[in-house]
């Protein structure tokens, strides 16, 4: 007699041969050239290294569960690795891109090709250099489209339009960073900010690059907002719109309107913009500038486009018409944040459900701040009370290694490279947000992991500290998504905060800031081996050793282990 075992695979051969979705899958197909270009903005031209001279770069697109292929060519003279913001990366970490973590990087002249299939995700992610400062140029959108057969759980948008955010120096990214690291001072600030590139009319010698969105009345358009900036959160605003959000970190969410935008660095935002019904006498700055609360200096100024209707009759100059400029929260507008960060739920529906961990294996508490790092005998320098800025978590600074951990993990040559005595809480409590924090402000450094069992679901509380300044940080986890279960202001509180998680239908992300003097607790399934990266998305914060690795043993089943690195992983 058939056994159930036996019905059960022949009904899985049916849905293989006769569902259209997997017939449609396809392999996309890119290659990327890594090559420097003059670049003039601002009225200053200056050499910048980009993908296929293009910036900000080329876009790739794929539909859930196509295969992508790219073909990274380096031609500068800088090292390079590429990596791909928000995706996966199920059983494929060798294709990760964080320098040193996952790979070693493409020097000059080597090739490498990221391979990768798209599982699960659906909406707008992006990617970017992940070495030293390189993304400042090197970053483009990466769209994932649903399956050919499947649809937006909302109106089907008329058009689509990317809108990516970057920050751009009249100088070298590559300098500033340098230059900051040897005197231990803050990095000189950006000149301005980009929409697609274009730091549009509110700077000097800029209004001719300006970016220009022409619209149509009546209509619904999908707006795939993307912050690639290096070192600040951004509000964005249309003057006199407002704009449904329906997607976030290629996730959708529950849709609410908003005239408001809260980008932090690696957030992604699907949002509907329902022009208006007839042609308007007015055209529309859309702005956008950062929500900031660090205490250092910080680029306050502000990137306009324009949203502009096309003119039915054809005539009248657009300079009759009337310029509206949007309001944007103020520059330290934490209760607005927070406010609006509450509004973001999953859709939780059967189709697309929040597969949120009910129940914790392994809890973790993470203190997030900056500190300090001891001035090297012969010099002076120019951090915090003449010692050199440094940031951690859990007090440790995060040295990278010389090879790769993913490389050293997978081969067992872990010995000189990390350690796995990461710790699971702060190593001396304290009050974490109050206004008398520790007067010894120094960190500790290392290359630890924290090492997880295939299946783990895990609870990490990440804690902001005020040791140099209570300060939001975004923070981005590799290889997996997961859920922003509670926040509040203050310290976390054991006995109450967990109480009030939301374990129905909490946000699902791959990067959320941590609130400026607060906390927020994610969980997620390490169900995906590898080493992975967890770091700020401040860049400045990441090159200060705000970053620290999870260790995903391989589960016991073949398709729970992590495959052997591909021929042309570039080695150290
Ligand atoms: C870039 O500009 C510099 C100085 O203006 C010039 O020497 C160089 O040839 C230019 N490079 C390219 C690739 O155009
Ligand atoms: C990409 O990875 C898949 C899955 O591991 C493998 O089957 C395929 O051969 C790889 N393709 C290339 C071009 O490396
Ligand atoms: C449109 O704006 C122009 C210039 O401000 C004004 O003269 C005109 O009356 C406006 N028309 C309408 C219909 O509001
Ligand atoms: C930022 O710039 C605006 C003017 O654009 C100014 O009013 C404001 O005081 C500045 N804020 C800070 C914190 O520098
Ligand atoms: C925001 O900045 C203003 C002006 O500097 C200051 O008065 C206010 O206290 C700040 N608000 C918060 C919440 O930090
Ligand atoms: C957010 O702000 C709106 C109005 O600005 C208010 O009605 C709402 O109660 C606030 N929500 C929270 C959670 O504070
Ligand atoms: C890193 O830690 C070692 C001690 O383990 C210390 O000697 C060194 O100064 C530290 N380096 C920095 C940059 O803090
Ligand atoms: C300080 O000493 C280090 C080695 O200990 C050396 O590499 C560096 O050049 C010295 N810096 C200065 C400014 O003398
Ligand atoms: C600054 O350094 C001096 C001397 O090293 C020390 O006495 C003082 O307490 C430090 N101040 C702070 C705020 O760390
Ligand atoms: C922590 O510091 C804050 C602000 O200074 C204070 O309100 C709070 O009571 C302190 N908490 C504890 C547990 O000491
Ligand atoms: C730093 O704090 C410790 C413990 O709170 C205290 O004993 C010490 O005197 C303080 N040092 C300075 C320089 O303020
Ligand atoms: C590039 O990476 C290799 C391998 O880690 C390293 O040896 C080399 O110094 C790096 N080159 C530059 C220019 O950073
Ligand atoms: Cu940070």
């Amino acid at each position: 007699m058939g056994s159930p075992s036996m019905a059960s695979l022949l009904c899985s051969f049916c849905l293989l041969f006769l569902l259209p979705e997997f017939a449609f899958c396809k392999t996309r197909h890119y290659t990327f050239n890594i090559v420097s270009q003059n670049m003039t903005r601002l009225c200053t031209t200056k050499s910048i290294v980009s993908v296929n001279g293009r910036f900000p770069g080329p876009r790739l697109v794929a539909r859930e569960g196509d295969q992508v292929l790219v073909k990274v060519v380096n031609h500068v003279s800088h090292n390079i690795t590429l990596h791909w913001h928000g995706v996966r990366q199920l059983r494929s970490g060798w294709f990760d891109g964080p320098a040193y973590i996952t790979q070693c990087p493409i020097q000059t002249g080597q090739t490498y090709t990221y391979n990768f299939t798209i599982t699960g995700q659906r909406g707008t992610l992006f990617w970017h250099a992940h070495i030293s400062w390189l993304r400042a140029t090197l970053h483009g959108p990466l769209i994932i489209l649903p399956r050919r057969n499947e649809s937006y759980p909302f109106e089907k948008p008329y058009k689509e339009v990317t809108v990516i955010f970057g920050e751009w120096w009249n100088v070298d990214p590559e300098a500033v960073i340098n230059q900051a690291l040897q005197t231990g001072a803050g990095p000189n600030v950006s000149d301005a900010y980009t929409i697609n590139g274009f730091p549009g009319p509110l700077y000097n010698c800029s209004s001719k690059d300006t970016f220009r969105l022409k619209v149509k009345p009546g209509k619904t358009y999908m707006l795939r907002l993307i912050n690639a900036a290096m070192n600040d959160e951004l509000f964005f605003s249309i003057a006199d719109h407002t704009v449904t959000v329906v997607g976030s970190d290629a996730v959708y969410v529950k849709p609410f309107t908003t005239d408001m935008i809260l980008m932090t660095p690696g957030q992604t935002k699907n949002v509907l913009l329902k022009t208006k019904p007839f042609f308007p006498n007015a055209t529309f700055f859309m702005m956008a500038r950062p929500y900031f609360t660090g205490q250092g200096t910080f680029d306050n100024s502000t990137v306009a486009g324009i949203l502009e209707y096309s003119n039915p009759h054809n005539h009248s100059s657009v300079n009759k018409l009337l310029l509206l400029k949007p309001i944007l929260p103020p520059i330290n507008a934490t209760a607005i944040v927070a406010n609006y960060t509450s509004r973001f739920r999953s859709l939780a529906t059967a189709e697309f459900p929040a597969n949120v961990p009910q129940t914790v294996d392994k809890h973790f508490f993470f203190t997030v701040g900056l500190g300090s790092s001891p001035c090297p005998g012969n010099m002076t320098c120019q951090g915090p009370n003449g010692t050199k800025f440094a940031s951690s978590v859990n007090n440790v600074s995060f040295n990278l290694p010389s090879t790769a951990m993913l490389q050293a993990h997978f081969f067992g040559q872990s010995n000189g490279v990390y350690t796995t005595d990461f710790p699971t809480k702060p190593p001396f409590p304290f009050n974490y947000t109050g206004s008398s924090p520790p007067n010894n402000t120094a960190v500790s450094n290392g290359t630890k992991a924290v090492v997880l069992p295939f299946n783990s679901s895990v609870e990490l509380v990440m804690q902001d500290t005020t040791i140099l300044g209570a300060e939001s940080h975004p923070l981005h986890l590799h290889g997996f998504n997961f859920f922003v279960v509670g926040e509040g202001f203050g310290n976390f509180d054991l006995k109450k905060d967990p109480g009030k998680f939301n374990l129905v239908d909490p946000m699902e992300r791959n990067t959320v800031g941590i609130p400026s003097g607060g906390w927020v607790a994610i969980r997620f399934l390490a169900d995906n081996p590898g080493v992975w990266l967890m770091h700020c998305h401040f860049d400045v914060h990441t090159s200060w050793g705000l970053r620290m690795a999870w260790i995903v043993l391989d589960g016991p089943h073949p398709n729970q282990k992590l495959p052997p690195p591909p021929p042309d992983l570039p080695k150290c």
